[in-house]
């Protein structure tokens, strides 16, 4: 690599088309329920991705020898819901039809109606696996059921809450504590819990999204509607892993706000937790 030039790791700089994984920011916060600017996590993002080290301590792998690129940031009007959502979907289905492994990342969750969808398009066997501090099943929230509260609720709408499990949920109405009883949808975000239910999917392709809010905010603070009581790092990380040489068929790595953390250290794990999650679809892909 030249270093003539310094750029992002996370740059767009390395061949597109003939990547095997393909990152692309999705940022956009029409829906934030409280406090908005998930819209400028990509920036944010590729910025911290100037100071992160490319290998892995935790995988004991590196960044330079994966297939990936970075198509950059979707162009997301503010506002323009349905205009957006039908733009993430197109982007993804033709990510998808190069056969590029599609890992989007940055802005609110209901994002990752479009991009499940999309996968379950192609796998209609599709399992889920939601990690959030928030159940995001509402039937809808303030008259609206498609929002970033509500995403997964659609998506089981779609796919039978039955093809979804969620990790690390501390927080919801009392509905969707009902909900998630009912359809028995909730597990502790432990790694005998992710593990045994990782064993019981087989061969079927999974599907992750992950809302970095699953983290405690006092690791992550640049967040929309941060929860006390989340998990650390190192467990996020470890379950993470569970994943690798799996059936995997996507990712996505959402909710960042990155002004409401001065630090930048949000935006610096997400940035890591996006390497991480570039080399468990590397295992993935290879299957081991
Ligand atoms: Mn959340």
């Amino acid at each position: 690599m030249s270093h003539e030039f310094i750029l992002p790791l996370f740059s767009g700089s390395r061949s597109p088309e003939g990547a095997k994984i393909a990152l692309f920011g999705a940022c956009w916060d029409g829906t934030s329920s409280f406090k908005a600017g998930s819209r400028f996590a990509g920036f944010a993002v590729r910025e911290a991705s100037f100071g992160m080290e490319e290998f892995s301590f935790y995988q004991q792998e590196s960044l330079l020898d994966i297939s990936f690129t970075d198509y950059g940031d979707l162009f997301l009007p503010p506002g323009q819901k349905e205009r957006v959502l039908s733009i993430v979907a197109s982007a993804v289905g033709k990510i998808r039809s190069k056969g590029q492994f599609p890992i989007a990342f940055g802005g609110e969750h209901l994002l990752a109606y479009p991009l499940i969808m999309s996968a379950h398009e192609q796998h209609r066997d599709l399992a889920v696996i939601h990690m959030d501090a928030h159940a995001d099943i509402r039937p809808d929230l303030w008259g609206d059921a498609l929002t970033h509260a509500t995403f997964l609720g659609r998506v089981a709408d779609n796919i039978g809450f039955e093809n979804i499990k969620q990790f690390g949920v501390r927080s919801g109405s009392r509905e969707e504590w009902e909900l998630a009883k009912r359809f028995d949808t909730m597990r502790p975000f432990t790694i005998s819990a992710i593990k045994s239910h990782i064993d019981s999917l087989g061969e079927r392709p999974i599907y992750l999204t992950l809302d970095m809010d699953v983290l405690d905010p006092g690791l992550y603070p640049g967040t929309g509607t941060p929860e006390p009581g989340g998990i650390s790092w190192e467990l996020l990380i470890e379950g993470l892993k569970l994943l690798r040489g799996k059936r995997l068929v996507g990712m996505d790595c959402l909710e960042l706000c990155p002004h409401y953390d001065p630090t930048g250290v949000s935006a610096q794990t997400m940035a890591k937790t996006l390497r991480e999650l570039i080399l468990i679809a590397d295992s993935a892909l290879k299957g081991k």
